[in-house]
């Protein structure tokens, strides 16, 4: 028989001594013994095992569906199971929040969670005797296998093999799934955020674009190849041999390719919607192949048959699209002129072309999968009554060799959601038992509110100083500039600084370097490329060329190509605002659900299913905070009720408070019962609740009353036959 010691405590609560060094002794025991789940109290810890594991299977299913915590070894299905219970026996809705350094396993977990809940609902619905199925049994299992498949088509536009993992979200996604009264899912709304897009044109050593490019050249058929005039060699084009990695050992593109088409049928993909998709994939392909030429200082595309095939892909005249990449048509006190580019502005365009058209399919795939799977939602409220589980799965903190804008903006995603765990983790909980007057150590952590400060504060945050130097005509202002601005409003801050701000700092290479604190470590930023990032420009000459494409869906992706030229005065908000917008929304739509937590952690940075590189598992446990959580929740309590919402439920326990208890207060009344039923020694009254310490005590009240239910029902029955 095992032990303890070997294998570990099950929950950190349960751990003698509460530590750091503690923490990591039982986290690698677990891990070396195959456990890589392990609770907080209802917090999950999940330590990425890098090897494929049999415990996914419908045994497990069956041995966690309904199921509480400490009834088995800690499980993500428990934290699935929970939140779906949570959401159908209460009406309320919840979410799972999932977070962890890049390659720490939450996409993983995301599918995992999905795959739980598509096998646990929708069951029992056997057919009628007379062979007939109950109607809405198929429009639920559509729903599931599409909130299933979409995976499949997201991960291949949306993922890319970074330095830090070889399937690494490039976006951050969130998907509630609505579910009926039966809580059974009948359907979904995803949302996304911030692609980036920076990688249609530009790879960093090691890393490829997205799956997508490389799926169709692996796996297209013949006869498509050829249609969109494709070698089937990466290292001929441009955009995607720049990191030198088209071939993943651990990624099978043909393979993976065949799994996307299937899945794109499945969602009602039309054979000419999918010829859309694939011909601006191949576009942007031949895109990155085009150059310019200065001839007799006029600018030029050179010579290309590159040219002809991005033309007919996109289904726009040849002659439309050279004009668009070598001039633009500028409006000026109502004048309008044309404005050839210099030479490197036609490339900036190219690339801002690319990226755009990308991104906009990536944003028309995601509409027309949330199409196939939206609820009305008012319609369905008066019907159903119905409540959601939302389930979180972005882009983890991540620090590479060269890091730009969108690792600003992952890296701030990251603190956001970090903030929001320290709130409704730590800090609520404990301004809770203050206030309610429960003897309570305060337990210290970091608060990384800071950090989120200097980043998004109005005026004087990172974000806003970027905006205001967008708002400066572009030859006033350069990126190093704008590094003064941030140097001169931030040089006290103490998560900021810059080689002007501390001239001691050696390790800051360059100039254009600055360098935030995050909460999970330093990040050094390169300063170049974050004006044009966040001003995200696009000349309007490409959006007028693909709204007068001939292919129907790229007309619809470009609706604002219908303005005229004059009728743009308006300048569109920066990319780093509706990011951030876009966080503090999510950030709202999260605090108003009931909050589930899954912490991943990444053992080593060698994808190794055995090595358990300790200082770099210490580092996450530390800035995760999961001491200090196990801290509040060793000292708190797993349930807690209003003194009259509690006796209402559990007063038939004791004859002391059925059916009325009316000696006293309603805390006295709870005080009477639980002394009675000898859990007095696992709770604490509070001024206007009671706090139960285990959930072995709440899960023995509930069958005691359970148990009662019956009796009672008779007892009321007689009762009403003497009335009669
Ligand atoms: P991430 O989502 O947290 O990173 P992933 O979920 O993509 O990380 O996990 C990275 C890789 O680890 C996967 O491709 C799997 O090979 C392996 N892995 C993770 N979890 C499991 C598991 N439960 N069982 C087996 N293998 C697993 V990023 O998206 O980069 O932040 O932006
Ligand atoms: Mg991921």
């Amino acid at each position: 028989m095992t032990t303890i010691r070997e294998v570990g405590v099950g929950d950190f609560v349960l751990l003698d001594k509460i530590d750091l060094e503690h923490f990591m002794q039982n986290l690698e025991v677990r891990f070396k013994n195959g456990l890589i789940y392990t609770y907080i109290g209802e917090v999950c810890v999940s330590v990425n095992p890098y090897r494929t594991m049999n415990i996914y299977d419908k045994s497990y299913v069956d041995k966690y569906k309904g199921r509480e915590f400490f009834e088995n070894p800690p499980h993500i299905f428990a934290i699935a199971d929970a939140s779906h219970r949570v959401m159908k026996q209460q009406g309320r809705d919840t979410c799972i929040v999932i977070s962890g350094e890049s390659g720490s396993g939450k996409t993983e977990a995301s599918k995992i969670i999905m795959k739980y809940i598509a096998a646990v609902t929708n069951q029992g619905m056997l057919p009628r005797p007379d062979g007939t199925e109950k109607k809405g049994k198929h429009e639920i299992e559509r729903v599931k296998n599409i909130l299933i498949q979409s995976n499949a088509i997201l991960e291949a536009f949306g993922n890319a093999k970074t330095n830090r993992n070889d399937n690494s979200s490039r976006f951050g996604k969130y998907m509630d799934i609505h579910f009926d009264f039966k809580g059974d899912p009948i359907g979904g709304h995803i949302s996304n955020y911030l692609l980036e897009k920076s990688r249609v044109t530009t790879q960093q050593q090691g890393e490829r674009n997205f799956h997508c490019f490389y799926q169709l050249l692996m796996g297209g058929a013949d006869d498509l190849i050829r249609r969109l005039n494709l070698s089937r060699q990466p290292d001929q084009y441009f955009f995607i041999k720049q990191g030198n990695a088209a071939k993943v050992d651990s990624i099978n593109d043909k393979f993976l390719y065949r799994d996307v088409t299937t899945s794109l049928s499945a969602l009602q993909f039309s054979q000419e919607d999918q010829d859309t998709l694939w011909r601006v994939v191949a576009a942007i392909l031949h895109l990155g192949n085009l150059e310019f030429d200065l001839v007799e200082d006029k600018l030029e595309l050179k010579k290309s048959k590159h040219v002809d095939d991005v033309a007919s892909l996109l289904s726009v005249k040849k002659s439309d699209l050279e004009v668009a990449l070598c001039e633009r048509v500028i409006a000026a006190r109502g004048d309008i002129m044309r404005k050839e580019h210099t030479e490197s502005e036609a490339s900036f365009g190219r690339d801002a072309f690319a990226k755009a058209i990308y991104e906009r399919l990536f944003s028309w795939i995601v509409k027309r999968i949330n199409a196939a799977i939206s609820v009305d939602a008012q319609n369905f409220q008066k019907i159903y009554k119905s409540s959601l589980i939302g389930v979180l799965d972005i882009y983890g903190f991540e620090i590479f060799e060269n890091n730009s804008f969108e690792q600003f903006c992952i890296n701030y995603c990251n603190e956001k959601l970090q903030q929001l765990f320290i709130e409704l983790v730590l800090k609520q909980e404990q301004e809770e038992y203050n206030r309610e007057g429960i003897e309570w150590t305060n337990v210290e952590y970091f608060n990384n509110q800071i950090i989120c400060e200097l980043v998004e504060a109005p005026h004087k945050g990172v974000m806003a100083i970027m905006d205001d130097a967008c708002k400066m005509t572009a030859e006033k202002v350069t990126d190093e500039l704008l590094l003064e601005a941030m140097d001169k409003q931030l040089k006290t801050h103490k998560h900021y600084m810059s080689r002007q701000t501390k001239t001691t700092e050696k390790s800051l290479r360059h100039k254009v370097d600055f360098r935030i604190t995050h909460y999970a470590g330093n990040v050094t930023y390169c300063i170049i490329g974050f004006l044009d990032k966040n001003k995200d420009t696009l000349f309007q000459d490409f959006k007028r060329l693909l709204y007068n494409s001939s292919d129907k869906n790229l007309k619809e992706m470009w609706p604002e190509g219908a303005q005229h030229i004059t009728q743009i005065t308006k300048r569109p908000p920066t990319a780093g605002t509706l990011f951030k917008n876009s966080m503090q929304d999510l950030v709202k739509t999260l605090i108003s659900k009931e909050p589930h937590y899954v912490r991943c952690i990444k053992p080593n940075e060698v994808k190794s299913a055995s090595a358990f590189d300790y200082e770099r598992v210490k580092h996450q446990v530390s800035y995760l905070g999961l001491i200090e959580n196990v801290r509040v929740r060793r000292a708190g309590f797993a349930y807690r009720q209003r003194y009259d919402k509690f006796l209402q439920r559990y007063k038939m326990i004791s004859q002391f408070t059925w059916p009325n208890f009316r000696n006293g207060s309603d805390k006295e009344g709870v005080q009477v019962l639980l002394k009675e039923t000898g859990f007095e020694n696992d709770v604490k009254y509070g001024k206007t609740k009671v706090f139960i310490r285990s959930p072995k005590t709440l899960f023995a009240l509930e069958t005691s009353r359970n148990d009662l239910i019956p009796s009672i029902v008779t007892l009321i029955q007689k009762t009403w036959k003497g009335y009669r």
